[in-house]
C-alpha cells in the first residue's frame, strides 16, 4: 500500500424508519472529520426532511483503490417520459439489450417499490441477483480532489454541478468498468428529481430529463449483465474500492442523432 491511507466513508439517514438521504466516498485520513461534518449536515437539512437517524460507517481500506476514468457525460434532448422511453429503447437495444429486458426494467422501476440496491438482469430480462428484494448495493467508490474540481468546473458550465449528478456519475463509472455490465437504467426515487440516466461503456453516461412525472416517490437502478460469474461481479460492485482520477468530457443537451455520432467517433478513435 502507498503512503496514503484511504477510508471508505458511508452515510445513510432516515426519518421515521424511511430512508431519506445517503452519501459515500473514499477519503484520506486527514479529510475524514470534515467529510463527516458535511455528510451529517446533509442528512439534517435534507429537503425530504430532517433525519432522525444517521448511520455513518468509516472503514479503513485494506486494499489500494483502483484508479479509473469517469464515463463521458451528456444529456439527451427529450421533453416527456414517452420520448425518454423511446430514446432508452433505441440506445440500449443498439448495444444488444433486448426490448424485453428494457421493458422489464422500466416495469420493475415504476411498480411502486424502491429497492435498497440495484437489480441485475440478463439481456433477456431475467433477474440474477440472489436477493430479489434488496438488490445489490454499489459501494466503496470515490473521486480524487483534483478530479472532483475538474468535474465541478465542467458541470458548472452546464448548470448541473450538484451532489446528485456527481454521485450518480461516480457510481456509474465504477459499475461500467466491469466488462460483464453492458448497460444501466436509473430512475431517481426522489419525487422532486425527474432526471434519470442510462449508462454504458459504448455511449457513456446519458442524462434523461423528464423520465418521470414530478411527485413519484420511487425508482431505482437496473444493471444489464452479459456472461460471466455473477458472484464475482457482486464482489466487485460491493467490495472493490475504486477512485476516479480522470474526468472524461461532459457535454450539454444532444439529439439522439448526435449521441449516436459521438459513439461512432469514439469507436473509430479506439480502433486507431
Ligand atoms: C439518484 O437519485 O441518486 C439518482 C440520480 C440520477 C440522475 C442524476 C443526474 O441528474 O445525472
Amino acid at each position: 500500500m502507498s503512503k496514503h491511507l484511504y477510508y471508505s466513508v458511508r452515510m445513510r439517514a432516515g426519518q421515521n424508519g424511511v430512508h431519506s438521504s445517503g452519501a459515500e466516498g473514499i477519503y484520506e485520513k486527514d479529510d475524514i472529520i470534515d467529510i463527516v461534518k458535511e455528510y451529517t449536515g446533509r442528512a439534517l437539512t435534507h429537503e425530504k426532511g430532517r433525519a432522525d437517524e444517521i448511520r455513518l460507517t468509516i472503514e479503513e481500506l485494506k486494499e489500494k483503490p483502483r484508479k479509473i476514468s469517469s464515463l463521458p457525460l451528456c444529456t439527451v434532448k427529450t421533453q416527456n417520459p414517452e420520448a425518454v422511453q423511446k430514446a432508452v429503447f433505441k440506445i440500449l437495444s443498439s448495444i444488444g439489450i433486448t426490448e424485453r429486458a428494457i421493458d422489464e426494467a422500466f416495469k420493475s422501476l415504476t411498480i411502486g417499490i424502491t429497492m435498497r440496491g440495484a437489480m441485475l438482469m440478463d439481456i433477456e430480462g431475467v433477474r440474477l441477483e440472489p436477493d430479489l428484494l434488496r438488490g445489490v448495493r454499489v459501494t466503496r467508490m470515490g473521486i480524487t480532489k483534483k478530479a472532483d474540481s475538474t468535474l465541478s468546473r465542467q458541470l458548472i458550465k452546464l448548470g448541473i454541478n450538484n451532489d446528485t449528478v456527481k454521485e450518480a456519475l461516480i457510481l456509474a463509472s465504477k459499475v461500467h468498468k466491469y466488462p460483464m455490465v453492458l448497460g444501466e437504467l436509473c430512475i431517481s426515487d426522489d419525487p422532486n428529481y425527474t432526471t434519470g440516466y442510462i449508462a454504458s461503456r459504448a455511449f457513456g453516461y446519458i442524462r434523461l430529463p423528464h423520465i418521470k412525472k414530478r411527485g413519484i416517490p420511487y425508482g431505482g437502478r437496473a444493471f444489464f449483465i452479459t456472461g460471466g460469474e455473477v458472484k464475482e461481479l457482486i464482489k466487485y460492485l460491493q467490495m472493490i474500492p475504486v477512485l476516479i482520477d480522470n474526468i472524461k468530457p461532459c457535454e450539454g443537451a444532444l439529439t439522439l442523432k448526435e449521441i449516436f455520432e459521438r459513439k461512432s467517433h469514439r469507436k473509430s478513435l479506439s480502433r486507431k
